[in-house]
């Protein structure tokens, strides 16, 4: 017998949160074993309020009793309603198919954060703004109080138009940064839940705050300041429970006091000001006097929503050292991280009283060394460190971030600046892929695209981290979102950023192309209900759906989708989108796909994703109903844009793509327009056109029409444009454009010219999807049935993919050596997995050195079944373990082009 145990507890969407506010909150798990084939018959989840009690199974709140299901993603409590600031426990036991119970889990938890307006007793306090563009001070606010006897629990809720840092007796509370993030103010602000009862002590304490502007007040994108208002302010509580039962809290309040301090300015666009000399040494402790400092502003209450965050906080997720350390013309220094990245960098210097540091941060260099801005637009990007000359000081800054490699640091010369490290911030998002072929290249891209989501995924998806930009277009997340969650556990993360959508969302029913959405600064007409941006609103519930199978996210958004869906009827009663501005597949090269049928194709995509999206929710009738509408678009489609031959308007690469992937076409058609869309990469000498949307499609259309090879020469083509031509040119991060840079031309386009973009990334799907082969099974939400497709092509001698899912790992490694094709497989617990092998006539598999079918057993009675030939491939079908197969790869090759996949044209979605 294996040992069966169920790990990596999850509430909602995290691991152990503080601060829920959902009251019925979904538990989920994984289950460890090494059994082959486990399937778990039963679970048992018990819920207590208090943890020995838990352990000694003598009170719960919720005992589910045993229910015989397979169900360990998403499972709702049921249980007795849960309280407002109540901590709760609990663990889970799981039964395989045999009737055998696992161990317990351990303990899991989770606190609820406060579940009615009244249970908020602070007020807001804070400062009303004096104007002075461009500096404005972060606000230092403290407050005593004591301690008379033992505590058992203490917790900070706190919340803040602004961004707030919290301390405890001189220790800073929690390691978020910009909390509580990015919302739309007008609607709703969330709030943050500490536990901090290790910093409590009997006697006297202080609760300090900084408050800073975050994205309330500073910049953002080229609209200037003061977008949601000029008035930061906070409310911040503290909860203490004592040992004798009695409680207490400490809010928010006018009795606290107000100073301003050494943070001159700090805004995310611009930087930070920070002069040492103004530091108030222990304001933050329970000695200070504070009699000099001034009693904060108090505000009326708030009346949007005040909401739980359910994506993991932005916090400091890595340090890079420096590579290269060089000085420059002008006497500064150049430092070069070795990495686009983003953050700031902590220093370490010593220096006279008054003197100055200046820290400019970029991307890239200019031919001549020094450090390229021009693509900064009116960003700044610049710290600004004055020294208190007492020996060795540190500095780091608060509010702001950078999107850079390279550091210039200016400095007078008595300065010294003794180390530098680059800290690097993003969503504290798990990561769960990763990716190792035999091609260098394809490994650093691979590792780019990475970088670019640890870059990009900071509070919203925003299109480039560094530009007086960086907002949350709806476009280039849709079209990165589903690479984004193999990448990283990212649930959480677009629930979040589902509601920024949902808030933007028009009275029209119209979905918008950025969110949170700059109401009253946007032109209300322009940036609203673009094709392949305002869809996302459909698409990304939708992904969410399919990879974590999170129908919940489907409940919460069916209106609004219902709504734009209605939109979008009614805007377009002949069924051809032709309503909106466009950007269309922005930023392709020499191909533009028309407008119309770019706009229709995505129009008739979102009614197929609304049809599966009510099936999945149960409601048939709509399900029904948008089906139908898809079959419309669909025909309306074909009769505008397509001809017999196949040949689609425009003819271009991103037309023809989007036509396979979203199903568009006739059976007999998506043959003719594989092909003529394989014609024109070859004229083009195997080269992409795309913009930033059919680069999404390409690949995987290509491998479903049995040209693999020929997605395989676009992944490895490295003259321009192409991806591994940025590699080959020292690209780090993946490139907003293909031009960007050419050997030719140098840096082009400044106004529109980051480093540090994702959608161009949005090839990492397929490197999961086909090149490592991991995937759900097209009928099945999650990866609880997986289907492992490889396609293999000898142009890479192997590949390591791995993917951690709702259940467990997933892995597929193959390699080809010697004519011989050998997969390694893992599949997780609680799954079943269809896996596709090269299918050489007459050849046999070998499973674990057996040949199969027959004696792949493991003596545990768990088998692999033989599903028969499908396309090139022979299929089997496993449960849980580990596996390796290998057969014979040349011969398996079909006679009409070398294609070992199934040949069998699925559309995808
Ligand atoms: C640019 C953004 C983004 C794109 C829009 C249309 O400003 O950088 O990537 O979605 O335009």
């Amino acid at each position: 017998m294996h040992s069966i145990i169920p790990t990596h507890l999850k509430t909602e969407y995290l691991v152990n949160p503080l601060g829920i506010d959902s009251p019925r909150p979904r538990l989920s798990w994984m289950t460890e074993t090494k059994a082959r084939g486990f399937l778990q018959s039963a679970y048992r989840i018990l819920v207590s309020a208090d943890k020995r009690q838990l352990l000694d199974e003598s009170g719960f709140v919720w005992d589910s009793g045993k229910v015989n299901s397979d169900q360990s993603v998403f499972v709702n409590y049921d249980g007795t309603p849960l309280l407002s600031n109540e901590r709760y426990y609990w663990k889970v036991r799981v039964w395989d198919a045999g009737g055998n119970p696992s161990e317990w889990s351990d303990i899991g938890e989770w606190s609820m954060g406060l579940l009615s307006r009244s249970d908020w007793k602070a007020n807001w306090i804070g400062e009303v703004f004096a104007p002075v563009e461009g500096s404005r001070e972060a606000g230092f606010f403290r407050k005593s109080f004591a301690i008379g006897r033992p505590v058992r629990s203490a917790t900070i809720h706190a919340t803040a138009f602004g961004a707030i840092e919290i301390s405890l007796n001189g220790s800073r509370v929690g390691e978020d940064y910009f909390a509580p993030e990015w919302t739309d103010y007008h609607t709703r602000v969330h709030y943050r839940t500490y536990d901090v009862t290790a910093l409590l002590r009997e006697g006297s304490n202080a609760v300090g705050s900084i408050l800073g502007e975050g994205w309330y007040s500073g910049h953002i994108a080229w609209y200037g300041k003061n977008l949601y208002g000029e008035a930061l302010r906070f409310m911040l509580q503290l909860n203490i429970r004592y040992e004798d039962g009695t409680e207490e809290t400490i809010v928010s309040d006018a009795s606290w006091k107000e100073s301003k301090g050494p943070i001159l300015c700090s805004d995310f666009l611009m930087g930070e000001r920070y002069d040492a000399r103004l530091e108030h040494g222990g304001w933050n402790e329970a000695g200070f006097d504070d009699s000099a400092w001034r009693s904060p502003h108090a505000f009326g209450d708030f009346k949007g929503w005040i909401h739980a965050q359910i994506s993991p906080p932005i916090r400091v997720m890595e340090e890079k050292e420096p590579i290269a350390k060089q000085t420059l013309a002008s006497g500064a220094q150049l430092v070069d991280l070795g990495q686009n990245m983003v953050g700031w960098v902590r220093i370490r210097l010593t220096g006279e009283r008054g003197s100055t540091v200046t820290l400019r941060y970029a991307e890239v260099l200019n031919p001549d060394g020094s450090i390229y801005t021009d693509n900064l637009r009116t960003a700044k990007q610049t710290d600004t460190y004055i020294l208190k000359g007492e020996g060795e000081e540190r500095y780091e800054p608060k509010f702001t971030f950078h999107g850079f490699r390279y550091v210039e640091i200016a400095a007078s010369a008595d300065v010294n600046v003794i180390e530098i490290t680059g800290r690097v911030i993003h969503n504290a998002m798990k990561p769960t892929g990763g990716l190792v072929t035999s091609d260098a290249g394809v490994n650093r891209l691979f590792g780019n695209i990475l970088w670019t989501q640890r870059a990009n995924f900071i509070s919203v998806p925003t299109d480039c981290p560094q530009r007086d930009e960086r907002m949350g277009w709806t476009g280039d997340a849709q079209i990165f979102s589903r690479t984004a969650t193999y990448n990283m556990d990212a649930a959480g993360f677009f629930a979040k950023y589902m509601t920024d959508i949902a808030d933007a969302q028009r009275k029209t029913g119209a979905f918008t192309d950025t969110a949170p959405f700059l109401k009253g600064f946007s032109d209300w007409s322009t940036f609203v209900a673009s094709a392949g941006w305002a869809d996302a609103g459909v698409i990304i519930p939708w992904t969410m759906y399919v990879v974590y199978e999170d129908r919940k996210l489907i409940e919460d958004h069916y209106d609004a989708m219902a709504a734009w869906m209605a939109y979008l009827v009614k805007m377009n009663p002949g069924l051809l989108r032709t309503d909106t501005q466009y950007y269309g597949d922005w930023l392709s090269l020499n191909a533009n796909t028309p407008m119309d049928a770019f706009a229709t194709a995505y129009f008739a995509y979102c009614a197929k994703l609304m049809a599966d999206m009510s099936e999945a929710v149960g409601r048939t009738e709509q399900a029904a109903s948008y089906g139908a509408l898809f079959e419309r678009i669909r025909a309306r489609y074909n009769e505008a844009f397509v001809a017999e031959d196949g040949r689609i308007a425009g003819e271009t690469q991103t037309g023809y793509a989007m036509a396979l992937f979203m199903d568009l076409l006739p059976e007999e058609t998506r043959r003719q327009a594989a092909a003529h869309l394989v014609a024109d990469i070859e004229r083009r000498g195997w080269h992409i056109t795309t913009g930033i949307h059919g680069i999404k499609y390409l690949l995987p259309v290509l491998c479903e029409a049995g040209y693999e090879d020929a997605a395989y020469r676009l992944l490895l083509q490295d003259t321009y444009p192409s991806w591994l031509y940025s590699v080959r040119n020292g690209a780090t991060t993946i490139w907003e454009r293909w031009d960007g840079w050419t050997e030719e031309k140098g840096f082009q386009n400044p106004g529109m010219n980051s480093f540090n973009h994702y959608a161009l990334g949005a090839v990492g799907e397929w490197m999961y999807r086909y090149m490592g082969g991991i995937d759900r099974h097209p009928d099945t939400p999650g990866f609880k049935h997986i289907q492992i497709r490889p396609i293999m092509n000898e142009r890479l001698s192997f590949v390591d993919c791995r993917y951690e899912c709702s259940y467990g790992t997933i892995r597929s490694r193959w390699s080809i050596e010697d004519d011989i094709a050998d997969m390694q497989v893992t599949i997780p617990p609680n799954t079943i997995a269809d896996i596709y092998i090269p299918y050489a006539d007459g050849e046999p598999v070998y499973e674990s050195g057996q040949p199969i079918p027959g004696g792949a057993t493991d003596g545990t009675g768990a088998s692999v079944i033989d599903l028969g030939i499908i396309g090139n491939r022979r299929v089997f079908q496993a449960g849980s373990g580990e596996y390796r197969f290998r057969t014979r790869f040349k011969s398996s090759k079909s006679p009409n082009g070398g294609s070992a996949n199934d040949g069998t044209n699925r559309a995808q979605r």
